[in-house]
């Protein structure tokens, strides 16, 4: 038993030894498949100890070629790096700003055809010059250039044209409250040889009054008032009188107006002839102060009826017919427009005359010329005046004549 079982033990040792053997050989052969399957699947199979790539695939960075500093580009191409492109290559030095031609230089030299000729204009005031590279770009040096127009007498712009261009502006060369008072006025600004005139202003006129205006433009019409005048007006007022009655009319407002605040001037007003009173003369209107004429004035149209008895007018307002209310102190001035001769009474200029100088009034008779002989006489014994109905703008005339007798200019 004791044998059998060293037999045993022993086959069965040798048993466990080959057993051991067989399962090293199996791990070995295991651990070689599992080691040979990966190699595989890592596709090193034929070069497992290839060396590290210079760079990936697709990767890109700067590059310079001498002696231009660059920039170019270089691409890794098979994990190499591939030729420098894109950088700059010596180019003929031009005005830009840039070293072209890669020497260190920047705009040295530069080959610009446009560079060394003339440039500008040699027109007006500008002159020209030449082109040159200044800090990268071509510059014409030494030209004078254009300039804004001014008034000077030289072409500033150098368009041709001496002081061209030049803005018209409104001006005033007068005290500055005076601009649009009376007659005063703003113009037009020109240059005019060099110097801005102010061309069609009106700026104040010495006092004048004998012209109805505000010629000092103070704002006032320009009269003197230390004249105390009573003036007598006989108006024809008929049909023949259509187109110079208005005239008249005009004159007489205006004389109104420019002495509406006096109170030494006073107007009284006798039309003919009159429908009412026989074809006859009617007083219209006692002395009143001008502003007070106004309305009379206005009402000066022409009647159609009757004659024009100017002697008998005259006469009655002189002998006091009317009740006028002369004063003492006052100038007396009768003042006649017709275009007719006297109507239809005895009288005779000489009753006329006699009568007017009675009460000291003088004769201003506007007339047509046609008739003065009518008239003169009474102008002549009174120390008148005689002026034609007929000519320059009637309004003006009456206006002027009306203020000669009343500024002492
Ligand atoms: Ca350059
Ligand atoms: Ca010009
Ligand atoms: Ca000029
Ligand atoms: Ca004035």
């Amino acid at each position: 038993m004791g044998a059998r079982q060293g037999r045993v033990e022993a086959s069965y040792g040798h048993d466990r030894s080959w057993m051991r053997w067989r399962l090293f050989d199996a791990r070995l052969a295991m651990l070689s498949f599992v080691g040979l399957l990966t190699l595989s699947s890592l596709g090193c199979r034929d070069s497992p100890l290839r060396p590290v790539p210079n760079c990936l695939e697709g990767e890109t960075r700067p590059c310079t070629v001498p002696p231009c500093p660059g920039p170019g580009i270089e691409t890794c191409i098979d994990n190499e790096w591939g030729p420098c492109e894109g950088y700059q290559e010596p180019r003929p030095e031009m005005c830009n700003g840039r070293d072209d031609s890669c020497d260190g230089f920047v705009d040295n030299n530069p080959l610009d055809p446009e560079i060394g000729e003339r440039c500008g204009t040699n027109t007006g005031r500008c002159s020209k010059g030449v082109i040159r590279c200044i800090h990268g770009e071509l510059t014409c040096v030494g030209a004078i250039e254009p300039r804004p127009e001014e008034c000077n007498g030289m072409d500033d712009d150098c368009d041709g044209i001496i002081d061209n261009n030049i803005p018209e502006e409104i001006c005033y060369t007068g005290p500055p409250e005076t601009r649009g008072v009376g007659i005063c006025h703003a113009g037009i600004q020109r240059c005019v040889r060099g110097a801005f005139v102010c061309e069609h202003e009106q700026t104040p006129m010495p006092f004048d009054c004998t012209n109805g205006l505000d010629n000092n433009c103070d704002g006032s019409i320009d009269i003197e008032d230390d004249t105390d005048i009573d003036l007598v007006l006989f108006v024809d007022w008929s049909g023949s009188m259509v187109r110079t009655l208005s005239g008249v009319r005009n004159g007489l407002l205006r004389f109104a107006e420019a002495y509406r605040d006096s109170d030494r001037i006073r107007i009284a007003t006798v039309v003919f002839p009159d429908a009412q009173n026989d074809g006859y003369c009617a007083l219209l209107e006692d002395f009143v102060s001008p502003s007070e004429a106004i309305a009379t004035l206005q009402s000066l149209q022409i009647q159609r009826v009757g004659i024009e008895p100017s002697y008998q007018c005259m006469y009655d307002a002189a002998i006091g017919l009317y009740d006028l209310d002369y004063r003492s102190d006052a100038d007396v001035i009768f003042m006649l427009f017709t275009d007719e001769p006297n109507f239809n009474n005895d009288l005779t200029q000489e009753d006329v005359a006699e009568a007017m100088n009675e009460l000291g009034a003088t004769g201003h008779f506007f007339v047509d010329p046609l008739f003065q002989h009518h008239y003169d006489d009474i102008v002549e014994q009174t120390e008148g005046i005689m002026e034609d109905l007929e000519g320059e703008y009637l309004g003006d005339r009456v206006l002027s004549h009306l203020l000669s007798q009343t500024c002492s200019m």
